[in-house]
């Protein structure tokens, strides 16, 4: 048996280096559980970056996947399909809207959002052609095509990528008053934006932002697009993070969970008057709304329900932020979050203490990573429980001693 640092360097070597990762190689998972090549377990606190949210190989969507899997997989939609139309009647119902899109990866999905909101301001609002603008927030994140990273104002993502796609007004995050001044244009189709920003640092808006960002979007005749690829499916304790301000977004946007954390699943969803403004050969993809998609997708949908995860998602999640507020370290400027989407901003002299704090936890047994120097997100699956929780404090507080010795 090969050890990690085989395929390490296999990577280093024979694959494109877009990454940095945590020296760790893992080689099966299960719920919250990791283990890597050399057997040795972890708990997981990043969850795919939030698509795993129903735990590892959950049995139920495994057992969908594979049954599917031997029966159909793919018929383009250029033919219909048995599952498709399934699918869509399930989502739209669950979350109240007249119709869904399915694409496959998130940027996918909004870029679809972002092309349904044009053809709206065109077909519908009477936006001159080429004119629609859509309002976006300073530390976005939402995808690495090269329309969404010409809004990005992250320098790594967006730097030397353009020339960039025009049409994009960038406002602070959490600023009403910046909003209702760009909505002063009449130009405007419609404002982006995540209801927690996750890349940013898990940076969550002041109570009631969505619901007023809403209302004025609404005055303004302006669609509201929520990106809650990483928010939605019950990684905040509800089954989508809108939900908490009991906003409805004119546009959805979903991916990640979707499909469990097996293959690439994304939607938007949205009422027929933004969706039908898009007509046969406008707009599509290979294998977005693939039978197999479809099922994965249902599946993940209700092992989310049927085992409570938005639940325990918001329990969980108060136990990890009282655990780390409780440990008072010097370490640990400031917990946040939602839910199980949560991050710590490390305070040390060290610009490196981050990155040196991500490897002691996964010395002894947790897998996380740091983002922007200086944050930690920790956002478990959703299936974890408090025996685990308190297992992760114990890793996280002992690992920050660590820190004196930098
Ligand atoms: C990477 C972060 C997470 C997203 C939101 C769209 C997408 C994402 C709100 C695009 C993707 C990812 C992609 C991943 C890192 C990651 C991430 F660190 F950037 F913030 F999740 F925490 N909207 N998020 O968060 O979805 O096309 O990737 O399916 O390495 O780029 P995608």
């Amino acid at each position: 048996m090969q050890p990690s640092s085989y395929f390490i360097n296999l990577e280093s070597q024979y694959g494109a280096h877009n990454y940095h990762p945590i020296p760790v190689v893992i080689e099966k998972a299960i719920g919250c559980e990791m283990w890597d090549v050399e057997g040795k377990k972890y708990l997981d606190f990043l969850s795919g970056y939030s698509a795993v949210n129903q735990g590892h190989c959950h049995p139920r969507i495994i057992d969908a996947l594979k049954t599917q899997a031997e029966k159909l997989t793919l018929t383009s939609r250029a033919f219909y399909n048995n599952q498709l139309g399934e699918y869509e009647k399930y989502l739209t119902n669950l979350l109240g809207y007249d119709k869904l899109l399915p694409m496959n990866t998130g940027v996918e999905a909004v870029e679809t959002a972002i092309k349904l909101a044009r053809r709206w301001a065109y077909t519908i609002k009477g936006i001159a052609e080429n004119k629609a603008r859509i309002i976006v927030c300073e530390d976005n994140f939402h995808g690495r095509t090269s329309t969404v990273i010409s809004f990005s104002t992250d320098h790594a993502s967006h730097n030397k990528f353009g020339p960039y796609m025009p049409g994009f007004d960038i406002i602070p995050y959490n600023d009403l008053t910046a909003l209702e001044k760009a909505l002063e244009n009449k130009d405007v189709a419609a404002f982006l934006v995540e209801p927690i920003q996750g890349e940013a640092g898990i940076i969550v808006p002041d109570e009631g932002f969505l619901s007023k960002a809403k209302a004025l979007c609404a005055n303004a005749n302006v669609l509201l697009i929520a990106d809650e690829i990483q928010t939605g499916l019950c990684r905040t304790g509800k089954m989508l993070c809108c939900d908490h301000d009991n906003v409805r977004p004119d546009l959805l946007v979903l991916g990640k969970a979707l499909s469990g954390g097996t293959i690439p699943v994304s939607a938007v969803l949205a009422d027929d008057e933004i969706m039908l403004t898009i007509k046969p050969g406008e707009h599509g993809s290979t294998f977005g709304g693939s039978p197999l998609a479809s099922v994965v997708a249902v599946e993940s949908i209700k092992v989310l329900i049927d085992e409570g995860m938005a639940e325990n998602s918001e329990k969980m999640g108060a136990i990890l932020r009282q655990g780390l507020n409780d440990m008072k370290s010097p370490f640990i400027e400031i917990v946040r979050g939602r839910g199980l989407m949560n991050a710590i901003v490390i305070k040390h002299k060290d610009p490196n203490a981050a990155w040196f704090l991500c490897e002691s936890f996964m010395h002894n047994g947790l897998l996380a990573k740091p983002t922007h120097g200086d944050k930690i997100r920790l956002s478990p699956p959703l299936v974890i429980d408090e025996k685990k929780m308190k297992h992760a404090l114990e890793i996280i507080e002992k690992s920050l001693h660590t820190l004196n010795n930098l």
